[in-house]
């Protein structure tokens, strides 16, 4: 699948926001060629961050996690890449992840990464569906992106 029939779910978690990181962080998704579909800030209510994080319920920071993650706003992004934004995003543990990825170049605590990015198309799929309403999402055709971005 072409990168630009993708979706995915990016966030600048709220360490991002205080750090008024948001336009940096969109801007390398924009610049690299990949299209905004959707976008919102809001404090994410516990409820749906528990929905999220799922997967990590029995680990022993996710009450840590839960209260960074609901500590303020985030800005949620919906946005046409998957695999190259995590590459983008760089490693879990900011210390692990290569400078020039987001990571590496804002942040030092695995606690405090400033960004989240979805890890698979499930995934992707997954999350969109729990933070954007189907009528938050944009379908249109940027000519830019079309013919000067993808061969
Ligand atoms: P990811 O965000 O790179 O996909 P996950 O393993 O899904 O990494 O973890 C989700 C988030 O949980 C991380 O981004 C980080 O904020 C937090 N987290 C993961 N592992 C730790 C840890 O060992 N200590 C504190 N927070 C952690």
């Amino acid at each position: 699948m072409a990168a630009r029939e993708e979706r995915t779910f990016i966030m600048v978690k709220p360490d991002g926001v205080q750090r008024s990181l948001v336009g940096e962080i969109m801007e390398r998704f924009e610049q690299r060629g990949y299209k905004l579909v959707g976008m919102k800030m809001m404090t994410a209510p516990k409820e749906l961050l528990e929905m999220h994080y799922h997967e990590l319920r029995e680990r022993p920071f996710f009450t840590k996690l839960m209260e960074y993650m609901g500590s303020g706003p985030v800005v949620a992004m919906g946005m046409d890449v998957v695999s190259q934004g995590r590459a983008m995003l760089g490693a879990t543990d900011p210390l692990k992840s290569a400078p020039g990825t987001i990571r590496g170049d804002y942040c030092q605590a695995t606690g405090r990464n400033v960004c989240h990015g979805s890890d698979s198309k499930d995934s992707a799929a997954r999350e969109i569906g729990l933070w954007f309403r189907d009528n938050e999402l944009s379908h249109y055709t940027n000519d830019h992106h079309t013919k000067w971005v993808y061969e």
